[in-house]
């Protein structure tokens, strides 16, 4: 009999033990998961979801994807970690490939998103100190209204959402927010301690924004312009989600600096980077940073078959050519509920006029009909399944959210 950590109860049996023992941070839907593979997840009843949430666009490669899994078992038998203070004979590898596949000069491999943020904030800060020779202590970094870069007191410091910064002051200082997709506005945020502009290329939290066309191009611009740093943060639109490598390149543009995390493992172990020219990331000297599990022999195992898999199985052609499928048939339901149907590949934003009452109870319907996907700002359904979803996946949900949305 294998070794099994279920505790082979039901749905209400795991419920009750989350709501005994774990902190309330998350309000979740009572569906207890215990098997996921490709699209599908299975709760403890045995019943089939499609995840069109797939773990915050962790699991784009689809759940537990069988040659990502197969590297994890090889390295977790051979060596799994030794700390930065010796070297490894995955860390190497795993550089080459991620530097080639995205035009970067230099990487730092962090293991949480908010890790990769915040690396880039000292980065980008001691580069305005040494480099761009601002005045010590006064560096600025430019951030959009509704912006979603993580939970740490620095990255919340700057988020504009109540509930994700009241009850944790005192803040981190030395940032400036304007609206998102506003480049005059960003052009006179500006002073002569600017050192960056940090950016999410499609607002995932905010509402699954998509900026107006050119915006991007004109941030670009502006940033050379100014000599200021344009941080983009992928993590959640990047690796394949919008129907590219990175959303940024749907406006034609490169970042200076390019975040990464989530799906950089196909789900299967937490592994962040932060990706820039050698200007950027060539401030850091031995010691001014680190992490225990950053660029751990097991984390870039892993990372090295997730993009080898997100690559050789066309996935994000797959997302760029099911996606517009998806947004457009979705334009096709009629609801009195729906506002607009947004995004970019298999990054989907489904807005509800506020009479429709939120999102959640959506979701809730969505479920009974084998649906899995998340609310996200009250009003907005996010649709975002693995990027392996076929055209007939797709058609089977669309019956079920057309059920959902036109009644
Ligand atoms: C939660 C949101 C998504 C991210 C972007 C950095 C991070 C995230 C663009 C930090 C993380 C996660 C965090 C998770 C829910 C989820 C989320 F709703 F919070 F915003 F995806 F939209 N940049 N997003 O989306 O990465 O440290 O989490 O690895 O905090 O509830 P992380």
């Amino acid at each position: 009999m294998p070794e099994t950590h279920a505790l082979l109860m039901n749905s209400a049996g795991y419920i009750a033990l989350e709501d005994e023992y774990g902190a309330k941070n998350y309000h979740p839907l009572d569906v207890v998961l215990t098997r996921g593979q490709g699209i599908w997840v299975w709760d403890v009843e045995g019943k089939r979801y499609l995840d069109c949430l797939s773990a915050y666009s962790a699991v784009n490669q689809g759940h537990c994807h069988p040659r990502i899994v197969q590297a994890m078992i090889e390295q977790a038998q051979r060596l799994s970690i030794v700390s930065r203070a010796f070297r490894n004979d995955q860390l190497g590898g795993f550089y080459k490939e991620i530097c080639e596949l995205t035009k970067s000069h230099m990487v730092l491999p962090m293991n949480s998103g908010a890790e990769a943020v915040e690396s880039v904030i000292k980065a980008v800060r001691k580069w305005g100190y040494t480099v761009k020779g601002i005045p010590h202590g006064m560096a600025e970094i430019i951030v959009c209204q509704n912006n979603f870069h993580g939970r740490t007191i620095t990255i919340i410091s700057f988020s504009t959402e109540k509930q994700y910064r009241d009850g944790y002051e005192p803040f981190t200082p030395g940032f400036k927010v304007i609206p998102f997709g506003d480049a005059d506005a960003l052009e006179s945020a500006i002073t002569p301690n600017t050192v960056a502009f940090l950016v999410e290329p499609i607002q995932g939290e905010g509402g699954v924004i998509v900026p107006p066309d050119g915006y991007l191009r004109k941030v670009r611009e502006i940033c050379d312009k100014y000599n200021i740093v344009l941080v983009t943060d992928e993590i959640q639109t990047g690796l394949g989600r919008t129907g590219r490598l990175f959303a940024e390149e749907h406006e034609g543009i490169e970042a200076d600096v390019t975040l990464i995390g989530k799906a950089l493992s196909g789900g299967l172990y937490p592994i962040s980077a932060v990706l820039s020219n050698k200007e950027v990331l060539g401030v850091f000297h031995p010691g001014d940073h680190g992490s225990t599990y950053g660029g751990n022999p097991l984390a870039c195992a892993v990372a090295r078959a997730a993009l080898k898999v997100l690559i050789e199985e066309k996935m994000i052609e797959n997302a760029a050519t099911v996606g517009p499928y998806f947004m457009e048939q979705l334009r096709g339901i009629k609801s009195q509920y729906v506002k607009e149907v947004r995004g970019k590949g298999l990054l989907i934003g489904v807005e509800l006029h506020k009479e429709a009452g939120g999102a959640r109870h959506f979701c809730a319907k969505l479920k009974d009909k084998g649906i899995l996907c998340k609310e996200t700002h009250e009003h907005v359904i996010r649709f975002a399944p693995p990027l392996v979803i076929r055209k007939e996946d797709i058609d089977w949900a669309l019956e079920q959210i057309s059920d959902v949305l036109a009644h």
